[in-house]
């Protein structure tokens, strides 16, 4: 074999059937081809490192280094032997494959825009306890979206006054309720009192409604402690609890998945959008949330497209299927991924959103999402209870095919958050 100046290019080579693939934009530094921007990044990447180093023999090398078999203008497709990764482990993945390579000087700016794991290491997760048929089943709806709220204010209520808007929330038409990503267990809130609170305020609401109800409690911290909270809720008796996905990190995902205390697990993902929303750096949101699926998140936030959050649809539809997606729906190669009996998860839309944007939410992920709304329902003139009646009236509007202005005519709750949010019906 010729030696060449970029041992990690292999152009025209293909992909093997078990190797993870990358696909990256790469911007080199100035001086720097896009070439040698690819070769250091397999290296680093992989097995190597900024010089040669007599510690790596030919032979190793060339069994594990990484091998750029394609570069199309500032897309480069990076191919990692099955070999290189643990089983079972994301966070070494990510410390690989999304790891130093984006603080090198070799490039100005570097994003990871899709992640193919292999088959086998994808069955070498857990992926989902109960993904989209065991929520399904865990609450008792079928064939719609489910409709959720974050208590609002995010933060400051009392465990009392959380469980009386989870209680009005519930009992008014909301299918889960859940804590916001920065309330854990403050002084004016402790986390065990709140969970008995909520957790009582659901199990009358069902009694009031005789319909399954879901809190949603934030059981983010240190992992042991994290894991001590998200077992008192399954010895409680609730059904779900939360993570803040991206501030916790990986493992401690993992673990919360490990303890499979039964729950079905939600995913908050507060702060991807330091790394997510660049369009040239970083690293794109569907990559998470295949990532999120494979270590075994019920749940997972995507956006919404129409409300307060950056997200264009093409994005947040990405994330959508590669949460429920078949691979036939994934497409093929880097945005392909063969999931084995791994369960779908289970798309989540929030943040800004109230009725009015409910049709377009539908048109945009059918019927598998959870429709979340903080202050698209606590903001309603008629309070909590009134805001929940409203969304479930847009949602019955939007399944039924009938406009929202038409349905708000028999609707006051409808036409009442339609002229709060001047929606133009
Ligand atoms: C939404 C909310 C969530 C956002 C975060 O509240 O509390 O934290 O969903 O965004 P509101 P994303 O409905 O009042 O905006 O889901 O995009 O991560
Ligand atoms: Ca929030």
């Amino acid at each position: 074999m010729e030696p060449t100046a970029y041992p990690y290019i292999a152009l025209g080579e293909e992909a093997r059937e078990d190797d993870l693939l990358c696909s990256f934009r790469v911007e080199p530094a100035p001086g720097i081809s896009v070439e040698q921007a690819c070769n250091a990044l397999a290296a680093e990447s992989s097995i190597g490192t900024w010089t040669d180093v007599g510690t790596l023999p030919a032979g190793l090398r060339d069994r594990l280094k990484a091998r750029v078999f394609s570069i199309e203008g500032h897309m480069a497709v990076i191919a990692y032997g099955a070999e290189l990764f643990e089983g079972g482990n994301m966070a070494q993945v990510y410390s690989s494959v999304a790891g130093n390579i984006f603080g090198m000087k070799d490039v100005a700016r570097l994003r990871l825009e899709a992640l193919r794991f292999p088959k086998a290491l994808v069955e070498a997760f857990p992926g989902p306890a109960l993904g989209i048929p065991g929520i399904r089943t865990a609450l008792g709806v079928h064939g719609r979206p489910l409709v959720g709220t974050i208590v609002k204010p995010k933060i400051g209520l009392d465990p009392k006054e959380q469980a009386a808007v989870v209680y009005e929330a519930m009992a008014a038409g909301c299918d889960v309720v859940k804590d916001d990503e920065n309330l854990t267990s403050q002084a004016f809130n402790p986390f065990e009192d709140r969970l008995k609170a909520c957790l009582d305020a659901a199990r009358r609401a069902e009694d009031a409604t005789g319909c399954a109800k879901g809190y949603i409690p934030n059981v983010t911290a240190p992992t042991e402690v994290m894991l001590r909270r998200a077992a008192q809720v399954a010895h409680l008796g609730g059904k779900f609890a939360m993570v803040d996905m991206v501030t916790a990190g990986w493992s401690a995902v993992q673990s919360l998945r490990g303890a499979s205390l039964g729950l079905i697990l939600h995913g908050h993902r507060a702060m991807h959008a330091a790394f997510t929303r660049m369009s040239d750096h970083g690293i794109a949101m569907p990559v998470l949330a295949r990532s999120a699926r494979v270590c075994g998140l019920d749940q997972l936030h995507v956006g919404t497209a129409v409300g307060k959050m950056a997200g264009g649809a093409a994005e947040v539809q990405r994330c959508a299927s590669a949460l429920t997606g078949t691979p036939s729906e994934e497409g093929s190669g880097v945005s392909g991924q063969e999931w084995g009996g791994t369960l779908p998860s289970m798309p989540i839309a929030s943040g800004g959103l109230h009725p009015g944007h409910v049709p377009d939410l539908v048109r945009l992920f059918g019927t598998d999402v959870i429709l979340q709304f903080g202050g698209g329902i606590h903001g309603h003139p008629g309070g909590t209870a009134a805001g929940t009646r409203a969304a479930r009236q847009a949602l019955e509007a939007a399944l039924s095919g009938v406009s929202l202005a038409q349905f708000a005519r028999g609707a006051g709750e409808l036409a009442a958050a339609l002229s709060k949010w001047n929606v133009e019906a």
